[in-house]
């Protein structure tokens, strides 16, 4: 065994917490649940309170509930308040009552007693699809494989945001080891969905649905270079079927009215801190200056 080298990390034999480790999120990363001050959340007029800010976890959520007013759905208006995490406004205790794990989006249905909470944006987005039958397919084989696709989403998208996204971007320095790994990954799963997409309109097949939902704002944002400024780094142009995809998404109504709200940050998609009506979203396209 050889002996460690200067600049090698030694472990020690119990980790300790060092607040000062450096990147991007260092001031709101804790090892450690639960709220640190007490606020309860505000609460609209509508039914669906969406607690959230436009990443591409939060943009999956209000890209379905504008897909579902765009259909006509009324039941479907919602208030949806900015959650600046940044600040730490996960950490509320109103917050942490809707979300324990204290991460964007969250949401109450007020529309059933006592309220429904719900977090992790795939069980939000399929709770949605659920109570309003609408961009879930009917037959059982099209909703499994809808849901085979909007799962895969949950479990691959932290390997390219937590892992490629942190180390290739984020990170107080870049180390090679971690940005290899992960853009291994991330390549391979980019190839994953070309592949799929030559074969298929959309990731459930012929029918739009909230599986294509949930992994445009990742993989979508990604090859159309909004993510990271990796596109070169990722040769993302290579992934045709899935530029044609994500393309082609991003050209619906309610994606473009999704992007835009809780977002106050980027030059692609219009700014909309908060949103309580139609007319703000229509406001902020017609303004992109607003911030
Ligand atoms: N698996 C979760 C991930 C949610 C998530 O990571 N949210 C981030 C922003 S994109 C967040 O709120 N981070 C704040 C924090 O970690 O304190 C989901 O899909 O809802």
């Amino acid at each position: 065994m050889t002996a460690a080298t200067s600049n090698e990390y030694v472990p020690p034999k119990v980790w300790k917490w060092d607040a000062s480790n450096g990147g991007k999120f260092a001031n709101i990363n804790r090892p450690v649940a639960g709220a640190t001050h007490d606020k309860a959340l505000p609460v609209g007029e509508h039914p669906l309170q969406l607690y959230s800010l436009a990443t591409p976890n939060g943009v999956k959520v209000t890209i379905m509930l504008e897909e579902l007013l765009a259909a006509g759905v009324e039941g479907a208006e919602y208030d949806a308040w900015f959650v600046d995490i940044m600040n730490g406004d996960q950490f509320s205790s109103g917050f942490v009552e809707a979300n324990p794990n204290s991460k964007i989006p969250a949401m109450m249905d007020h529309s059933v007693s006592p309220p429904q909470r719900l977090f992790e944006s795939g069980s939000i987005i399929h709770y949605l699809a659920e109570r309003f039958g609408m961009f879930i397919p009917k037959s059982a084989a099209g909703r499994a494989e809808c849901m085979n696709w909007v799962f895969w989403q949950m479990g691959s998208a932290p390997f390219l945001g937590g892992g490629f996204g942190h180390f290739y971007a984020y990170a107080p320095e870049k180390f090679e080891y971690p940005i290899n790994r992960f853009a291994l990954e991330s390549k391979r799963q980019l190839d994953v969905l070309n592949q799929h997409l030559a074969k298929n309109e959309y990731l459930a097949g012929e029918e739009y649905s909230i599986a294509d939902m949930m992994v445009w704002p990742w993989y979508g944002g990604l090859v159309l270079g909004q993510l990271y400024d990796a596109a070169e780094f990722l040769d993302v142009q290579s992934y045709t079927h899935l530029v044609r995809w994500a393309k082609q998404i991003e050209s619906r109504p309610g994606v473009q009215r999704g992007a835009v709200v809780n977002r106050t940050w980027g030059e692609t998609y219009a700014h909309l801190r908060e949103r309580h009506t139609a007319a703000d979203i229509d406001a902020a396209i017609g303004n992109d200056s607003q911030a």
